[in-house]
């Protein structure tokens, strides 16, 4: 699908400020995309549709999950809200044709993030966090001068915080949050 039908058919299924959001993201993904070098359509694209499947009702994501065999953990049938990324992966395929690997990836991890993401991954998650119509997250412009000056040390923060929030709101923490937090902070430079 061309990239303005795909916005038309966006803006008709995803709520107003879910749209504006997406958009948000999608013009972060550019801006991450190129102070870093990564390809700027894939970038673009995987913004647009990270959060295509956000609209589908709970137990729909579940009901879809299982029909089309993709594997959840036990916290993401807890939390179906969690499998919005895992199915807009299917869902950007199926309703969108995109057959990018590499976009489909980064909407598959942009909420719990993977240990050894690629360069398209780490943008995704990082633009989804901070993009400018988000405004719940503490320190956020400490964010988002730190997704430009250094991308991995934004990621660790982003993931330090999430967890926070979760330990917080006693929420269970999906497996693939920690192990990616894990991973990173393993990996850390200092
Ligand atoms: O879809 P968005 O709202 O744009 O952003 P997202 O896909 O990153 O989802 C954000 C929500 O996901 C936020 O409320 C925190 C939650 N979240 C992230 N990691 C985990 C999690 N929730 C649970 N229960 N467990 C996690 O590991
Ligand atoms: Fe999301
Ligand atoms: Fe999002």
């Amino acid at each position: 699908m061309k990239k303005d039908k795909i916005k038309e058919h966006l803006k008709k299924v995803l709520k107003p400020g879910r749209y504006e959001h997406t958009l948000g993201v999608e013009y972060t993904a550019d801006c991450l995309a190129m102070r870093y070098g990564c390809d700027m359509a894939k970038a673009d694209l995987a913004g647009l549709l990270h959060d295509c499947a956000k609209w589908i009702p709970n137990k729909e994501k579940v009901a879809m999950c299982k029909e089309r065999k993709i594997p959840f953990t036990q916290v993401e049938q807890e939390n179906p809200e969690l499998l919005h990324a895992k199915l807009g992966a299917e869902v950007a395929k199926e309703t969108y044709g995109i057959e990018d690997e590499e976009i489909l990836s980064a909407i598959r991890w942009h909420t719990t993030g993977k240990p050894d993401m690629t360069l398209l991954e780490k943008i995704i998650f990082v633009a989804d966090y901070m993009e400018p119509n988000r405004d719940k997250a503490p320190e956020l412009d400490k964010i988002r001068r730190l997704a430009f000056e250094d991308l991995d040390q934004c990621l660790i923060f982003i993931l330090k915080q999430t967890l926070e929030y979760l330990n917080g709101k006693t929420a269970s923490c999906d497996p693939m949050t920690l192990e990616t937090y894990h991973y990173y902070t393993k990996h850390e430079v200092q």
